[in-house]
């Protein structure tokens, strides 16, 4: 079912109204009026009109949408070509295959050349240290990515080449991609929190050519010696027998001795440098970031790619422990994020947007990235975390830069919403609009304090469901339609469409929820049936991994992996990953050899920073195996050893 049933409830202006229903769902607050007002979709009529079209006319659509961009050579075929269905043959999506385009042109040049926004403000960065901050406008901007892709030509960097960048949040790390999509190549970026290993991995499944990094930086109070740990993992690279000849690193801690000959760097010193950091160089291969870029020039002819070709990967786990390469393409990515952005977070020109994620995550290349500058908004671009120095950081750089619309994960909400309502409501928090979650769902606890202290009850609150693989929103509300449920991504994004299915891969039809709850309280599985335009391509080097992954379970479905009800109003609520679930019903379905040997209490689970269990972890304590590899993507790791030492002790 693709389009909401027509008795959506709602209640009246923000305030919630409490009805009768299972669980409290039948809570809706309606988009706040004054929101609606100039909202890109101002009603719930009009979403479903336009949802309505974007699925059954998704070339038309998407057609439409395309017009926006600047395309060098228009799609000479079909608009959509595509097979879901692995009984056919093989799994392919194209969009506006043989059209030819450059998504940093699109994002860059056309706002400043042609839209005139050369000297808007593209980042207000704000470093790990309050009081260091600087801004980079979309013509500084422009003319900084130019240089960098004449440095990365001059590295022999080519059309279709990977390139891996290992960096913290920091303007060269825009610069750094949007280089690489500019001439052509493949950027692999490895969230700066990860270890050596997990960088050597990466860098060894796509083989990198060339590393970007950086000398040091500071999470929080922890500094991190980024430079130490690339250089670890290159050695692992060189022991594996694949040696990467370049890596530039940008002296970001070390920004304040370049003084005033760092005329290539917008970036201010930063305050808080330390000597005691010792970066180790290895000639021959380590070039420093700001010599390069003195000598580049500042105009660079883009290299025109097909729709189809790769934009860049990026690596997600994968059950199996091996991550996989996600491949996202050109031309439907671009349309893709752009249109999201637009639309979930209604944007308006004067916007300033600041999505909390880093960019070594995919929310961070959607929607700090791409999405935003091809927009031309203005964004926030933070280095640090939201209780360094103290918890009130976040608040007081929503009043310094007056942001409108903000993002961020369940994570951090709940994380802040244990020092109470005062370090918030101390602040003005007057500009903002909307607020955004994404990342894992939400408990309604957490979004009604989002809504009621951050929000002050009069900003709807966007829940976004998407993964890695779409690129993109694919549930979501927006702001100026959609009636909200807390703890409901609620309804499908244009182009999207979601079904649910039962175990024996029927579709489920209408209410798929009430039957679920008396049952088992578990949920059926989410899946898409047709294409939208961000959705990945393949799995880099694995084609067959990408069609087994997501496609093989149920022919003709793009499967999520999520587990999804539907509530009566056709509001779809993600219930979390379906191999992090216990299916208390299990043993009556297949059998005695389904029965857990034993059952072990614990307080807490190993999860990543973003709150996804880590089944491989769990796996190995369960066999009392502690070789657990690479932990660097653990956020308490005291868990792990309270599992260890409890495993024996709860046996029945
Ligand atoms: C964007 C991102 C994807 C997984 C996804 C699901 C969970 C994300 C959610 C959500 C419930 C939301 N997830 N957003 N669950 N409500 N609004 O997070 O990508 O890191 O690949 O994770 O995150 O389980 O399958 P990624």
């Amino acid at each position: 079912m693709g389009l909401p049933e027509e008795r959506v409830r709602s209640g009246s202006g923000s305030r919630g109204q409490e009805e009768a229903g299972a669980g409290g769902r039948a809570r809706s607050w309606s988009p706040p009026p004054e929101v609606s007002r100039s909202a890109h979709v101002p009603s719930l009529q009009r979403y479903r009109e336009l949802h309505r079209r974007s699925v059954e006319e998704p070339r038309e659509f998407w057609g439409d949408i395309a017009k926006e961009f600047y395309w060098k050579t228009p799609c000479p075929g079909p608009f959509l070509r595509y097979n879901f269905d692995v009984t056919k043959g093989k799994i392919f999506i194209e969009w506006m295959k043989g059209a030819t385009t450059n998504i940093c042109y699109n994002v860059l040049d056309r706002n400043v050349h042609e839209k005139k926004l050369g000297d808007k403000v593209a980042f207000y960065w704000e470093g790990n240290e309050p009081g260091e901050t600087t801004q980079i406008t979309y013509h500084q901007l422009l003319v900084q990515v130019c240089q960098f892709s004449n440095v990365l030509r001059k590295q022999g960097i080519q059309k279709g080449d990977r390139v891996a960048i290992y960096m913290p949040m920091i303007p060269e790390l825009v610069v750094a991609m949007l280089a690489c999509a500019r001439i052509g190549a493949l950027h692999s970026i490895v969230f700066a929190g990860f270890s050596s290993e997990s960088l050597c991995e990466r860098i060894l499944d796509s083989s990198c050519s060339l590393l970007i990094t950086t000398d040091a930086f500071y999470r929080g109070e922890k500094l991190v010696n980024l430079k130490e740990l690339a250089d670890e993992a290159l050695q692992k690279c060189q022991e594996k027998g694949f040696p990467v000849r370049c890596c530039i690193v940008v002296k970001h801690l070390g920004r304040a001795e370049l003084g005033m000959g760092d005329s290539t760097s917008q970036s201010p010193p930063i305050k808080r440098s330390c000597p005691d950091v010792q970066i180790s160089w290895n000639q021959g291969i380590d070039l420093w970031w700001h010599e390069l870029m003195q000598e580049a020039g500042d105009e660079c002819e883009p290299e025109w790619c097909d729709a189809e070709d790769p934009l860049f990967i990026l690596y997600t786990s994968g059950s199996t422990g091996k991550p996989k390469g996600v491949v996202h393409t050109v031309g439907g990515y671009m349309l893709y994020v752009a249109t999201t952005f637009k639309y979930v977070f209604d944007f308006h020109a004067e916007d300033v947007f600041w999505c909390t994620a880093d960019i070594g995550w995919i929310t961070g290349h959607s929607y700090v990235t791409y999405g935003p500058l091809a927009n031309g908004a203005t964004s926030v671009l933070f280095e640090g975390i939201p209780t360094y120095p103290d918890v009130n950081r976040l608040w007081s750089i929503v009043d310094k830069y007056k942001v409108t619309k903000f993002y961020t994960a369940p994570t951090a909400i709940r994380l802040l919403m244990k020092f109470g309502d005062e370090p918030v409501t101390k602040h003005s928090r007057a500009s903002l609009q909307v607020l955004g979650t994404v990342g894992e769902p939400i408990n309604p606890e957490a979004w009604l304090w989002y809504h009621r202290v951050v929000g002050a009850q009069r900003c709807p609150i966007v829940d976004t469901f998407w993964q890695t693989e779409t690129g993109g929103h694919m549930l979501t509300p927006l702001p100026g339609a959609t009636p909200m449920k807390p703890g409901s991504a609620t309804f499908p994004f244009f182009g999207v469409a979601p079904a649910i299915l039962n175990e024996s891969g029927e579709e489920l039809e209408g209410e798929a929820e009430g039957y679920l709850l008396l049952r088992t309280e578990t949920s059926w599985l989410e899946v898409f049936k047709q294409p939208w335009p961000g959705i990945m391509r393949t799995v880099y080097g694995n084609h067959e991994r990408f069609e087994t992954t997501y496609f093989k379970k149920f022919p003709g479905y793009y499967v999520t992996g999520d587990g999804c009800q539907r509530d009566q109003d056709g509001y779809y609520w993600i219930t979390g990953r379906i191999d992090d679930m216990l299916n208390v019903s299990v043993r009556e379905k297949i059998g005695p050899i389904a029965t857990p040997d034993y059952i072990q209490n614990a307080p807490g689970l190993p999860k990543t920073r973003s709150g996804k269990i880590m089944r491989r972890v769990l796996r190995k304590i369960a066999q009392n195996d502690h070789d657990l590899g690479d932990m660097s993507t653990v956020a308490d790791p005291s868990v792990i050893s309270h599992l260890f030492s409890h495993r024996c002790l709860t046996i029945q």
